[in-house]
């Protein structure tokens, strides 16, 4: 693709590749039992920002990764945050019925299929990953297993469900959602990456430092959204946190410095890429995206 067109034009393009990946990836809605493949293909195609999936294109295209080698780690974590909201919307944890502006995976397939169905679209992120990634498959495996496991995205929920009515302070805050929200964009970021050139160890720093603060940024976002957005733009239920007597980082800072911390972390991002050329032009253009999202 013509490396100037802009960001929307590439987004929309890269968005329709992962949606072309992963249907293909996906066992058709009538493969046998029909009604758990129903339910992946429902949790995954039609619908979301594809943030994660972009960040990983945007990583590659860093290292000159071929865009082709890129497809595996940018549907493997896309297949990994479906996983993550199916689980999280269901009457065990959030218990939510609405997501990506239609009913959960559970209202539509019941709780079961909706269980298995999270179980099984983590298994087929890492057979992606092992099976289809020509370079280094066990190093990709073992990078997006830490960021969703029990010390990421999972520990991050951990800690979340236990923060209910507690007082958490700003590094505790910090803490669980670089874990829950935070790890996972981190990992799209490094997957990305990772299909490309070897970068130097200071390459490898700001690269550290661009994913950590996107990935921070993504989180503060969505909790002033939380309390500015609505239903309708943002295709959840908007206004949880506060209804759940949640810590965000609104109710902690305020609305107004919680806005300034976006800021702070998009400038943070954009100083990161500062020694790499114009292949970090998708991603210094979704960390400003990231954080003027109104969705
Ligand atoms: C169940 C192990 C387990 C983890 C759940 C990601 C997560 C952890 C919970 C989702 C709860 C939530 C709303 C977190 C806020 C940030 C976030 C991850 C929002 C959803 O991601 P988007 O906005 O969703 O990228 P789309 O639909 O655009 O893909």
């Amino acid at each position: 693709m013509n490396p100037d067109v802009a960001f929307a034009v590439w987004s929309r393009e890269r968005a329709q590749r992962i949606e072309s990946v992963l249907d293909a990836r996906l066992a058709p809605a009538t493969a046998t039992p029909a009604q758990l493949h129903e339910a992946m293909r429902y949790a995954v195609l039609g619908g979301g920002k594809r943030v994660r999936a972009l960040l990983a294109y945007a990583g590659g295209q860093l290292t000159g990764a071929d865009t082709g080698v890129v497809d595996c780690a940018a549907a493997a974590v896309e297949l990994i945050h479906a996983y993550s909201l199916v689980h999280d919307d269901l009457p065990c944890m959030d218990d939510d019925i609405l997501r990506r502006g239609k009913p959960t995976c559970h209202v539509a397939f019941g709780e079961a299929t909706a269980l298995l169905a999270g179980d099984a679209l983590q298994s087929l992120a890492f057979e992606l990953l092992a099976e289809v990634a020509p370079r280094h498959p066990a190093a990709q495996c073992l990078l997006l297993a830490r960021a969703s496991g029990s010390r990421g995205m999972a520990g991050g929920q951990a800690i979340d469900l236990a923060s209910v009515g507690a007082a958490l302070d700003l590094q505790q805050l910090e803490t669980m959602h670089r874990l829950k929200t935070g790890a996972l964009i981190h990992a799209a970021v490094r997957l990305g990456v990772n299909c490309g050139r070897a970068l130097t160890d200071v390459e490898n720093a700001a690269v550290e430092r661009y994913a950590s603060a996107v990935g921070l940024a993504f989180q503060v976002v969505d909790d002033v959204l939380d309390v500015e957005g609505s239903a309708t733009t943002l295709g959840k239920t908007a206004g949880k946190d506060a209804a759940q007597g949640k810590p965000t980082y609104v109710s902690l800072l305020g609305l107004a410095a919680a806005k300034e911390r976006v800021e702070d972390l998009r400038a943070k991002a954009q100083a990161a890429l500062s020694g790499f050329g114009p292949g970090a032009r998708r991603l210094a253009e979704i960390a400003d995206w990231i954080a003027l999202r109104s969705h």
